[in-house]
């Protein structure tokens, strides 16, 4: 049977789509990406998948979204490298710091960063618009004042308490990773599992790592340098600049669309 066509519908720079690119990236699938603009793409997750959150992942006429159901479906397709580990305990503290790391520090990294992000209109629309022709960039732009209340909801950015509490969270994740990445440099058992996928993942907005998908466009907002410099001596940021160093393959996508 021939392989199946593969496409990840994303977001540019997202960190939850940014599990899905590692995802694929740690299996050696090529791939295709399809980048939409937060926004306008409801319509087509929601035909695709019932919902508009991404990433999605078309496996051919098989289609799956959400980022750790993404990780599980190529973990079955494509066991080699692993992504789980063998030990029965190991495994269940893998699922078990996704799950946590999802359900609770993606959501507030994001909010702590959508709290600063959101003043810097001409930075975040480059960002999320990055590869598209320049009359879709200007559109999205002028259109810009018209979804920020949108967004600032959609990323939790609604009050200052919030927002406190979103720091707060993104300091715990780092405090733990930096506690529990034991000698070796991992969350859980002896070699590079969807623990330490999901935690560098979703902390990698704090520190800009050496990646083509994650590492930021210059010239990078004065506001942005300082939110990112809350973090650069942080143990937390080393551990995940060193796991990206060690574990974050080069993209086997063709260019994003
Ligand atoms: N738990 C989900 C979270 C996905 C998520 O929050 N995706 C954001 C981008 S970071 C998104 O697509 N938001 C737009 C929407 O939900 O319409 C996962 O792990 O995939």
């Amino acid at each position: 049977m021939d392989a199946p066509t593969i496409e990840l519908i994303q977001f540019c720079y997202s960190h939850f789509n940014e599990k899905a690119r590692w995802g694929l990236d740690w299996k050696g699938v090529p791939h295709s990406r399809r980048s939409l603009l937060p926004g306008p793409h409801m319509p087509t997750v929601r035909r695709l998948t019932g919902q508009t959150g991404t990433p999605v992942v078309r496996f051919g006429q098989h289609t799956v979204h959400g980022s750790a159901r993404i990780l599980e479906e190529l973990e079955a397709r494509y066991p080699d490298p692993p992504l789980l580990p063998d030990d029965p305990a190991d495994r269940q503290r893998a699922l078990e710091i996704q799950a946590h790391f999802d359900a609770v520090v993606g959501p507030a990294v994001r909010c702590a960063l959508f709290s600063k992000l959101l003043d810097e209109p001409d930075y975040l629309c480059g960002m999320f618009a990055a590869g598209k022709p320049r009359l879709t960039r200007s559109l999205y732009r002028a259109s810009f004042p018209l979804a920020r209340p949108l967004m600032k909801k959609a990323n939790g950015v609604t009050s200052q308490a919030a927002i406190d509490a979103a720091f707060q969270a993104t300091d715990a994740a780092l405090d733990f990773v930096a506690a529990n990445a034991g000698d070796a440099g991992y969350l859980a058992g002896s070699d590079f599992s969807v623990a330490d996928l999901a935690a560098a993942s979703l902390l990698a907005v704090c520190t800009n790592p050496d990646h083509p998908d994650m590492k930021r466009p210059e010239p990078i907002p004065a506001s942005m340098q300082t939110w990112l410099a809350r973090w650069a001596d942080h143990p937390g940021t080393a551990w995940v600049r060193e796991t990206y160093a060690r574990h974050r393959a080069a993209p086997r996508a063709t260019p994003s669309a």
